[in-house]
């Protein structure tokens, strides 16, 4: 009798909190009438202002997922191996170039794309999708080189400062095939775009004496290793680094008087998709002039949107790093799709990383 009165009124209690924890889950997810759909985002690190994200979430009452990638290879090797989910994806141009020849990537709807017209067009001269057919360009990296003021003696503003051996073990590269024997190429007065064997091979001897004085290939501990004092000077992103400076202001970056690699990542929608109006509604959002400059002069990467720049603070407008020199600039390129030849740049980088 005692443990049966006893038992009751706990299988009353049980059955009450049951009743009221369905309840709630119910309401947590019908709610205002449903769940709130995700827009799943694939991209680099350190690649948008969190708070807009939350604005965004806000204004089309979702939720956006990130989740990110260190090369553009190494996200094309994730998407081709099978990944999934994603809505929205950050490539650079030329690896937009050869996902959409492979069909991976939509036909963009103009119509809900209000905001194209604030582009800069400058910028789609030399862009690869100059129509934004399937893609909308993000945002511009300028590739260049950091160090520590304090730390590091007779700065020159060129590639050539990979030679230093003085440097050794605290300098780092990209672990990135065609930024590394980019900047190799344009070193040695080549186009990083260079599909000729002879001077594939020249690079590559060259890699092969600075990888000697490299601590390692690296596209993200470069940030907090420089910031920390592990490493001396690193092959850079520009918007990286002035995020960087902000930790510590003895932080330098030039961009190489050889020139450099332009980058610019475009905002695509895989074929795939599940939320493509969202990924349209996200791609317009970040195209609005006050969204785009909020978004520029947090990250420190310059999103080429003609009618944000008038809103830019002048540390921005100013910055030689992300308004490059016309002299610097007119040495300089953006990366292109070179189709087969890319199986050139691919032995020349096994090589590279398989040496001792
Ligand atoms: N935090 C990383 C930002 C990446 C910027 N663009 C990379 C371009 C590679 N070519």
């Amino acid at each position: 009798m005692k443990t049966r009165r006893s038992s009751l009124p706990t299988s009353r209690g049980t059955l009450a909190a049951l009743v009221v924890g369905l309840a709630a889950i119910s309401f947590a997810l019908v709610g205002c009438g449903k769940a709130k759909p995700a827009l799943s985002v694939y991209t680099w690190s350190d690649y948008i202002k969190p708070d807009l994200i939350r604005r965004f979430e806000r204004e089309q009452s979702c939720r956006v997922i990130l989740d990110t990638f260190e090369s553009n290879e190494a996200m094309y090797a994730k998407l081709r191996a099978g990944a999934t989910g994603y809505d929205l994806l950050t490539p650079s141009s030329y690896m937009v170039s050869l996902m959409h020849a492979q069909g991976l990537v939509r036909k963009l709807d103009r119509a809900l794309l209000p905001n194209l017209v604030h582009i800069d067009p400058d910028y789609l001269a030399m862009a690869i999708d100059k129509t934004m057919d399937h893609s909308v360009p993000y945002m511009i990296t300028n590739t260049g080189i950091a160090y520590l003021e304090g730390r590091v003696k007779d700065v020159i503003p060129s590639w050539r400062m990979f030679g230093r051996v003085d440097l050794r073990g605290r300098m780092t590269m990209f672990n990135d095939m065609r930024e590394t024997i980019g900047a190799a190429l344009k070193c040695l007065g080549y186009s990083i775009n260079s599909t000729s064997k002879t001077e594939l091979a020249e690079a590559e001897t060259l890699l092969l004496e600075w990888k000697k004085n490299l601590a390692k290939f690296d596209n993200e501990q470069y940030k907090i290793g420089l910031a920390s004092g592990e490493f001396l000077l690193v092959h850079a992103w520009s918007g990286d680094i002035f995020q960087v400076r902000k930790e510590n202001p003895d932080v330098r970056f030039f961009v190489p008087e050889e020139g450099t690699v332009i980058s610019c990542d475009d905002l695509v929608i895989p074929v795939d998709a599940r939320k493509a109006a969202l990924a349209h509604a996200f791609i317009n959002f970040l195209l609005d002039p006050a969204v785009a400059a909020e978004n520029t002069a947090s990250i420190y990467y310059l999103c080429p949107n003609k009618d944000s720049y008038p809103l830019l603070p002048a540390e921005i407008r100013d910055n030689p790093g992300i308004f490059l020199a016309p002299a610097i600039r007119a040495k300089s390129e953006m990366i292109a799709d070179i189709g087969t030849a890319n199986t050139l740049y691919i032995r020349v980088w096994d090589r590279l990383k398989a040496s001792r």
